[in-house]
């Protein structure tokens, strides 16, 4: 059983005091400007200006560069939190756009950073806000911009990132899905124009060493980690790379269908639920190796792992999910992002 090394989290009563006090002089706990709009799929630049923007309003908020892609732009991540217990602060992890055409994913990304931004400015004395505050959140959301770009100009259902055509090949692209060092080849190609074009190497893309190097830095302090994927309605646990179940996978799949059932919870009762279905990734659905959920898992401390595939469930939409879905899709996903949180602080050994 993995374990972890961070203390557990301790409100204490002057943390209680100071909210209290600062929230007397905050202006106006939901700013606008702390949000894009919900029903459009940006385009790299203004997610860019919207992360300097909110970083300069801020003090909680953050912007990390972490690293340049093949072709210069910057890959991102925001931290938004007050490193309450320095070092030893639990953080969280999420990712999205990771895939270029999975546009559902970045906005969703892209929502929750508002959201948490809200929590932030507004807490309220429930002791769920001050776990939920206590913690440093971190998220890329768009790990793999130069692909995100690519599908808005070029080609709608591009994947990869945007690696140069290696010689011999007029393929450009690495499935950054596939590059990751564990179980690294399973379930990929070596063949750069496949769509599951693992690399010439592990971790041979700046996409993927930023996950490793962001892996690496919260390591002990990592409650858990989400990578947004589109489409399927599933949430996925490690293994990817090989069937059968992780050491605990019990509790990872008990932790997700909980978090399910408060999204489920959240819809009331008019309106249709939407089903997602547990499992491990190579279970479920097919061997891939070379995943992020799966060297996350592996190599840091954290024991929860996830993948999420976000509606639809491919039945009508597939990638071509309508923007008009976001803030739906997005609610679910800030319901259970801060479930998990609430569960996994309240499972720290
Ligand atoms: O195949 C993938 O990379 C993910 N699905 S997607 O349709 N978004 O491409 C699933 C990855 C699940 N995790 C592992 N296989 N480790
Ligand atoms: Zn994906």
């Amino acid at each position: 059983m993995k374990n972890f090394k961070i203390k557990h989290i301790e409100i204490k009563k002057s943390d209680e005091r100071r909210h209290k006090r600062a929230a007397l002089f905050r202006p106006d706990p939901m700013d606008m400007r702390d949000f894009l709009d919900p029903q459009t799929y940006h385009r790299f630049a203004p997610i860019k200006s919207y992360l300097e923007e909110i970083t300069a309003r801020h003090k909680f908020v953050n912007t990390i560069d972490l690293g340049k892609t093949h072709e210069g732009r910057a890959i991102l991540a925001v931290k938004i939190g007050e490193s309450k217990f320095g070092a030893d602060t639990p953080s969280v992890l999420i990712d999205g756009g990771m895939h270029a055409r999975e546009w559902i994913t970045v906005a969703t990304a892209i929502q929750n950073i508002g959201r948490l931004i809200k929590l932030f400015n507004s807490p309220t004395d429930s002791s769920c806000s001050n776990v939920l505050t206590s913690i440093d959140w971190y998220i890329v959301p768009v790990l793999n911009p130069d692909g995100y770009e690519y599908s808005h100009e070029n080609d709608r259902f591009w994947r990869k990132n945007r690696r140069p055509a290696p010689e011999g090949s007029t393929c450009e692209g690495v499935d950054l899905n596939r590059n990751f060092e564990i179980g690294y080849g399973l379930g990929a190609d070596t063949n750069p124009c496949s769509e599951v074009y693992k690399g010439p190497n592990a971790q041979s893309e700046p996409e993927t060493l930023a996950i490793v190097e962001l892996g690496n830095r919260l390591n002990s302090s990592l409650l858990y980690y989400v990578s947004l994927h589109a489409y399927g309605q599933s949430w996925l646990t490690p293994w990817g790379y090989k069937t059968g179940p992780v050491e605990n996978m019990e509790e990872l799949e008990e932790v997700a269908k909980t978090a399910f059932n408060e999204i489920i919870c959240n819809y009331g009762r008019d309106v249709p639920a939407r089903e997602y279905e547990v499992g491990g990734a190579a279970d479920i659905y097919y061997i891939a190796g070379g995943a992020s959920d799966d060297w996350i898992y592996e190599k840091t401390s954290t024991r929860f792992a996830y993948t999420i595939e976000l509606p639809d469930d491919g039945r009508e939409f597939g990638f071509l999910l309508p923007a008009e879905r976001v803030p739906e899709v997005a609610e679910d996903i800030w319901v259970a992002l801060k479930s998990l949180a609430l569960q996994t602080v309240a499972r720290m050994v």
